[in-house]
Parts: C-alpha cells; sequence; structure tokens
C-alpha cells in the first residue's frame, strides 16, 4: 500500500531528528601522499609528549626532521588541510618534503598536546633545574623513541626551527643523541636579556606582555592583552611603568612575569640560562648552522653570539656554520624576496633553503648524499644586494681579523668623519629627553597586534624622527667611494644626563641619494643598518646597576647588531642619538631607582643629554671597515 511504501521509504532514510553531530567523524586517506601518526612519546620522567609524524607514503630509509615546538605541533602541521604533504607542512618545509623526508613536530612539555608543566624557555639541568629534564633530555629520548619506532626512518635525525622552535635545537646540541646528525637553530633564543625577545642590554621589550600572556595564560592558544585604545604609545604612557601596565592587565597572575619582575639585571637567573655561554664550554659534536636574519627584530643576539662562542670549539673546522640572510625574525622559511621597501635578488629565502640549507641536511641525513658545498659563513651583502661567502666571520674586528676596525667620529656641528675632534670645536651636543615624551619607534599610531609593521620596524626610514629636538643627528659627507662594513659595529659614546639614569639608542644609518632613480620613493631614505638600545645603569656591571654621576661625559661602550653592507659612493652615513624607542621598550625614568619596572610616577623626570665630541670624549662608533 501506499502507507507501507512510505513506512518502507522512511525507515531507509535518516529521521529528523537523528543528532547531526556523530561519536566520531574520520575523513577518508586513502588519497593522502602520507600518513599521519599523532603518538605520545614517554620521557624519562614519564611525561608523555604529543608528537605527530608525516611519513610520504611508501618512505624507506628516509632522514627525520625534527621540530620542537611551544606553538601547536598539529597546528604545524596543517598549513592546508589537504591530501598533499607537501601543501600541509610549512612553506619552509617545502624543499625537505620535496626530499621524502619524514617530518615530524612535538609539543614541548606543558604545552597543547603534551603533558607535564610548561616553564618559558626551561632553563637545562643545574643551578635553575633541579628535576631530572630539560630540553636536551626530552630531545634526546624523543629522538630516542623516533629512531627505534619509525621503521620507515634510515635512524637519522636532523633538528631544525626558529626563534623558540631554535632555543629548542640549541637545548638538543647539548649533550646530543647520536643520532642526531645535523641542526640548524634559525633566529634561536639564546640569552634573554642581552639582546633577544625580552630585554636588550637590560631595556625591557613590552611587546612580550601580549606573547607573556598569549603563551602562559592557558595550555593551548591564548590571546593578547586587552587594550582600551588603537594606539599602543598612548596605551603605554598612560600605564605608567611597565609593572604598573603588567598589574592593571592582571600579569602578576603569570610566575614568567613575575621572574622578569623579580630579575630585571643581568643576575644569575640570566647568565646561567644563557645559552651561548653553555655552548662555549663544551665540543660542538653535531654540525650546526646557525642562521638568523640581518634585521630580525626578535632575536638578533642568538645565532651570531652562539656561532662566536662555538667558533673556538670547532676543532676540525668542519661543523660551526653562519647564516645570515636579509631577513625579518623567521623569514627564512617564508618568502625572502623584500623586506619593508627592500627589494633583493629574488627570492633569498627560498634560495638559501633550496641551495644551502637542504643540501647541507642531505650530506648528513640522506643515505649516500653528496658532500654539500657549503660555505662556513654565508652572509647576505645588504648593500651590493648578493650573497657573499667568507671563510670567517666577523671580517674585521680588533684582534684576530684581517682587517681592523676605524672609527668614525660624532663630531661638531652634526659632522660625522673619520677625522678625530679638534681641541677648538664645540664640546658637545645636547637635547632635553623627556619621558612624558618618548620617541616612538615607529610613526604613530603604534599597534602591536599589526604584525607587519612590526616584521620591519627596523627598516623604516628613520626620517619620521630625523629633526626632533630630542634626536641628535650626525651625518657624513657623500661617499666617493663604496665602504665595506662586515661585523659588528661598536658604540663608543661619550655622553652625560642630568639625571641618575638614562637609556642611550644609538642607530647606524645609510642615508641614500636624494634622487635614486630606479625606485624614486627611496629618495633620501635613512635605512638603519644597525641599531640598538643601552640602559645606562648597566654601564660598569650588567648584574650590579649604578646610579649616574649626573651631568659627567662617560664611556657607553657596547655592540651593534652585526652587518655586511656595502655602504654605496653617492650614499652618505648617519648616526642618530635619542634616549627611547617607545613604547617597544619601556621608558627609563631617567632617575635611579631600585627596579624601574616599579618606577613611580615622580621618577620620570626630564633630563638634558650631552653627546661629547671633544679630543678626551671622543664620541665614535668603531666600524669594521674592511678594505
Ligand atoms: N621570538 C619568539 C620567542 C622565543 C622565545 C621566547 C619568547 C619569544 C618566537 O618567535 O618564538
Amino acid at each position: 500500500s501506499v502507507a507501507l511504501l512510505a513506512a518502507g521509504v522512511a525507515s531507509a532514510q535518516t529521521a529528523p531528528l537523528t543528532p547531526d553531530i556523530p561519536a566520531k567523524f574520520t575523513a577518508p586517506t586513502a588519497n593522502n601522499d602520507y600518513i599521519k601518526r599523532e603518538v605520545m612519546i614517554p620521557m624519562r620522567d614519564g611525561v608523555k609528549l604529543h608528537t605527530v609524524i608525516i611519513i610520504p607514503k611508501g618512505a624507506k630509509h628516509a632522514p627525520i626532521l625534527f621540530t620542537r615546538t611551544p606553538y601547536n605541533a598539529s597546528g604545524r602541521t596543517e598549513r592546508l588541510a589537504s591530501p598533499s604533504m607537501l601543501s600541509q607542512l610549512p612553506q619552509g618545509d617545502e624543499v625537505f618534503v620535496r626530499g621524502g623526508y619524514i617530518r615530524v613536530f612535538q609539543d614541548v612539555r606543558g604545552k597543547y598536546g603534551s603533558q607535564g608543566d610548561y616553564v618559558m624557555t626551561r632553563p637545562l639541568r643545574g643551578p635553575l633545574n633541579a628535576s631530572q629534564v630539560d630540553h636536551s633530555t626530552d630531545a634526546y629520548d624523543s629522538i630516542d623513541w623516533l629512531v627505534k619506532n619509525l621503521p620507515e626512518s634510515n635512524g637519522k635525525v636532523g633538528m631544525l626551527g626558529s626563534s623558540y622552535e631554535g632555543f629548542t635545537v640549541v637545548m638538543a646540541l647539548i649533550n646530543p643523541h647520536p643520532a642526531l646528525k645535523v641542526a640548524a637553530p634559525e633566529s634561536p633564543m639564546v640569552d634573554g636579556w642581552m639582546g633577544d625577545d625580552w630585554f636588550h642590554y637590560g631595556a625591557y621589550r613590552q611587546t612580550n606582555f601580549d606573547y607573556i600572556q598569549g603563551q602562559t595564560a592557558q595550555k593551548g592558544k591564548g590571546e593578547g592583552v586587552t587594550r582600551a585604545g588603537y594606539d599602543d604609545y598612548n596605551n603605554f604612557l598612560q600605564a605608567g611603568s611597565a609593572g604598573d601596565y603588567a598589574r592593571a592587565a592582571g600579569l602578576e597572575q603569570l610566575p614568567f612575569w613575575r621572574k622578569l619582575e623579580e630579575h630585571p639585571a643581568y643576575d644569575t637567573f640570566w647568565q646561567q640560562q644563557a645559552l651561548d655561554k653553555i655552548m662555549a664550554q663544551q665540543p660542538l659534536k653535531v654540525p650546526t648552522m646557525w642562521l638568523q636574519g640581518l634585521w630580525d627584530q626578535e632575536d638578533m643576539w642568538g645565532a651570531i653570539h652562539s656561532y662566536a662562542a662555538t667558533e673556538s670549539k670547532d676543532a676540525g673546522n668542519d661543523k660551526n656554520y653562519l647564516v645570515m640572510g636579509p631577513w625579518r625574525h623567521s623569514q627564512v622559511n617564508y618568502d625572502g624576496t623584500s623586506l619593508g621597501p627592500l627589494q633583493w635578488q629574488g627570492d633569498t629565502a627560498e634560495q638559501f633553503r633550496r641551495d644551502v640549507l637542504k643540501p647541507f641536511f642531505d650530506q648528513y641525513l640522506v643515505d649516500g648524499a653528496a658532500k654539500a658545498d657549503t660555505p662556513p659563513v654565508l652572509i647576505y651583502n645588504t648593500g651590493e644586494n648578493r650573497w657573499d661567502r667568507y671563510k670567517s666571520w666577523p671580517l674585521s674586528c680588533d684582534e684576530g681579523c684581517a682587517a681592523k676596525p676605524k672609527p668614525l667620529y660624532l663630531g661638531a656641528d652634526g659632522a660625522l668623519s673619520f677625522n678625530a675632534p679638534a681641541a677648538a670645536a664645540a664640546k658637545f651636543d645636547e637635547y632635553l629627553s623627556d619621558p612624558a615624551k618618548p620617541v616612538p619607534y615607529l610613526p604613530r599610531p603604534v599597534h602591536f597586534a599589526d604584525h607587519d609593521a612590526w616584521t620591519r620596524w627596523l627598516v623604516s626610514d628613520q626620517r619620521f624622527v630625523d629633526g626632533r629636538p630630542d634626536v641628535l643627528t650626525y651625518i657624513s659627507a657623500p661617499l666617493t667611494e663604496p665602504l665595506h662594513i662586515g661585523g659588528a659595529p661598536v658604540v663608543n659614546l661619550y655622553a652625560s644626563t642630568s639625571g641618575t639614569d638614562s637609556d642611550w639608542v644609538v642607530k647606524l644609518i645609510d642615508v641614500y641619494p636624494d634622487t635614486v632613480a630606479s625606485n624614486a620613493t627611496m629618495g633620501g631614505y635613512e635605512l638603519a643598518v644597525s641599531l640598538d638600545i643601552f640602559r645606562g645603569r648597566y654601564r660598569t656591571s650588567f648584574e650590579h646597576p649604578q646610579a649616574i654621576t649626573p651631568d659627567q661625559p662617560l664611556l657607553y661602550s657596547f655592540g651593534l647588531p652585526t652587518a655586511n653592507h656595502v655602504f654605496q659612493p653617492g650614499h652618505r652615513i648617519m648616526v642618530q642619538v635619542q634616549s627611547s624607542l617607545f613604547p617597544l621598550y619601556d621608558r627609563n625614568p631617567q632617575t635611579f631607582v631600585p627596579n624601574i619596572f616599579n618606577a613611580k610616577p615622580a621618577d620620570y623626570r626630564k633630563a638634558t643629554q650631552r653627546v661629547w665630541h671633544t679630543p678626551g670624549t671622543a664620541s665614535f662608533i668603531s666600524l669594521p671597515i674592511v678594505p
């Protein structure tokens, strides 16, 4: 009957009120060109770490590429939800996927899918870590498991990763597992006080508040601090000290912020976890390619200083390599065609990954692979727009280099030259530094969450502050021939302040000619080739800050970030000096207080700053000139 027919049809159909969310849904994987395994790998203390393993289908004797991350192993392996391994893994992995590598990402303990407690950049076992585990042992235990449990592999492991993921690579190099055959720490976080992430020479970086809340307010994905207004210049100025900002945002609940607040100086907390110092104490067992960007806005210190620290440990001169590209932080893993307005010769990041990194890893990981033609040092020449290959680095230094640096003097009337100041000239230049009107590090509005602005701030046109009454500018005559610097410029600033504490910001700038025919908007561009900030209270000791004697010219000496740059004929060299880079760096109150994080409103005072240029107090930048 019609009724029966209707009932029969109904029974074959899904009833309207069938719950639409099944207990389990599994997407078909038959067409994938890879197999994905998610495992919990046990560590020596019983804690299990969530590990995502992607194996090319049919792989045999494949090498393993391993990254340990606080940024979600599952997310790191899902660039696109795709049946293709190439699309699924990050852009930087493409060369390895094409080479048939097995790819492994692991959540570090306490983050995302891994068990255990999370400790920010957990220190190595020793004075700061009395437990039996650290990232060195976790890497060891994980590699041990991988080579025993992946029958598709050849038992050889390479590690790479940028920034925090680079820090975990460095940790794995300490007492490394014998199966770890090669490593590339990319912009590794190595010394959080000297110049990676948290501080630069003791000046605190307020962008970290968002990072700390995002990473430590919960185990999984988090958010940055909620802001009252769009312009972070205002938000931070109105908050008061960095400590006031943190308190208002509830960050006292987060132990890592409390650790920062309790350790503003370079005490044992920082010294004992500085990985370049730790690496310097042992032989380098694993071939290691230290790499970073020349305009790395987050981890400018780690790779270059670790390379320098381990160079003497590389007895056979065949394990320690340095690569510096014309990149922002982590740009090595993305497109490297340009940075802000600077255009390079093609995709420098891809060139590096394809022509240098992959052959280097293959040499140690792929059975029967050829020896790679890896230069000990590969650095992009940012003035001549090409890669330079060198035997060692730096090219110019006070001791042990073929060339010696030359002092470039800050002189009277804003002159900058290789001539030492004469006695008759004006003794100093001065400006008023007002903590109520700090110099911005980017044109306002400043919005930390604007990722693009953050990635290119180091190459922004410094004309936006040139001419401010609280910024001193020194400029050379137009160059008549190319001037090559290869190494770290060293600041030797004789400066005085009417206050009892002060920050000093020094920028070494390439000033383009007024007219650039090939690229009109670059006419007159002021490109900072190297810049940094120094917190004056640490002038004589990073560990024990001291009040500055007011109005006395005192020497502030500190290294700027490494550069491999040719100033072209027609260009001019400029040096700018100022006392703040706000709100990236917290304000120095300019009155000595025990802990700047807790400076009170009345501590913030205007100060008269002087940069001296007499024969006895000649301020200069020691330029690592290459003849
Ligand atoms: N620069 C980031 C970071 C590393 C280590 C600690 C804190 C922050 C990063 O990109 O991972």
